[in-house]
């Protein structure tokens, strides 16, 4: 994830700054960077502990991006570009830099795959729905293939979630295989029947066999029928991290986000929360 973006000017003073997550970087160091950048005059790529910087000299300033050890070179030197693009186009503008640092969000974004495993009817789809904040179905309408969809109003950082909501019934499940790979986090639903879970125990020694990339975290859905069986038993019965959700009630669309967030720190060590704090150095 890219978490904070730099411009500095000619005399490697910070201009302005955005940050997106609480992760902590050394200003000096940004700096520093900067400087070589422009000795360079070139696209630069360094890492310096666990944060990777990227920059590029432009006119009167320099761009850097720092993004987490983990991000692809390839993508962050992608977004640089992206960006540079727009701070050309706000140099001959003559815009102001805040103007600039206000719509940087959308060049910065990193798409982070969630795909959501599970038997058929145990409500995946309806689960994305939830996630959209749209009306729960009213009926059982099997998913074909697969559906992808991006997530509004779940920014996490720069993170955007995409869903990727597989076709449970059999004739499906080939695709799988596929198709989870590259997933940040997969999810794995259940119905919350002893039955149900027990034949997704089979699903988790699938993925472990296919080396899935991602964290299993397990959902025990339809936590409103009678007998279903308890998250922290589920959890006991699969091994995996588990939590309870009602998919058809509007109200656990908060619960279903902080799930995904909750899985997210754990995989990565951010702390909380923090979007869109814009700081303006004197
Ligand atoms: N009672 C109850 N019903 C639910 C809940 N979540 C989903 N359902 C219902 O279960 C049925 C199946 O839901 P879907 O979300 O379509 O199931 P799916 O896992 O996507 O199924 P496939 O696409 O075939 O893999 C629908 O009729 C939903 O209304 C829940 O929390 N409680
Ligand atoms: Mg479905």
């Amino acid at each position: 994830m890219i978490h904070h973006v730099f411009i500095i000017d000619a005399r490697d003073e910070i201009v302005v700054q955005k940050k997106f997550w609480i992760i902590d970087v050394n200003t000096i160091e940004v700096q520093n960077f900067a400087s070589r950048v422009k000795d360079a005059q070139s696209l630069l790529f360094e890492q310096i502990g666990e944060t990777k910087y990227v920059g590029q000299p432009l006119g009167r300033g320099i761009v850097v991006l720092c993004a987490e050890y983990v991000d692809e070179e390839g993508a962050l030197m992608e977004k640089l570009e992206k960006v540079t693009e727009e701070f050309r186009r706000v140099i001959s503008y003559d815009e102001e830099y805040e103007d600039f640092m206000r719509k940087v969000d959308k060049y910065v974004t990193t798409k982070l795959k969630v795909s959501i495993l599970g038997y058929g009817g145990v409500g995946k789809t309806t689960i994305v729905q939830l996630l959209n904040g749209g009306e729960p179905p009213q009926s059982y309408i099997p998913t074909i293939g697969i559906d992808i969809q991006k997530i509004e109003g779940a920014r996490i950082g720069t993170y955007e979630i995409v869903t990727w909501d597989f076709a449970g019934q059999e004739r499906f499940r080939k695709l799988w295989k596929a198709l989870f790979s590259r997933s940040r986090i997969v999810f794995l639903v259940t119905d919350s029947t002893l039955e149900n879970v027990l034949q997704t125990k089979d699903i988790i020694s699938f993925l472990q066999q296919q080396g899935v990339s991602g964290e299993i975290v397990a959902i025990a859905n339809k936590q409103d029928l009678r007998g279903a069986l308890q998250p922290h038993l589920v959890q006991r019965l699969l091994g995996v991290k588990c939590y309870g959700l009602t998919a058809i009630n509007p109200n656990d669309r908060t619960k279903a986000i902080d799930i995904i967030r909750a899985s997210l720190e754990r995989t990565v060590d951010w702390g909380k929360m923090e979007i869109d704090t814009i700081d303006f150095l004197p």
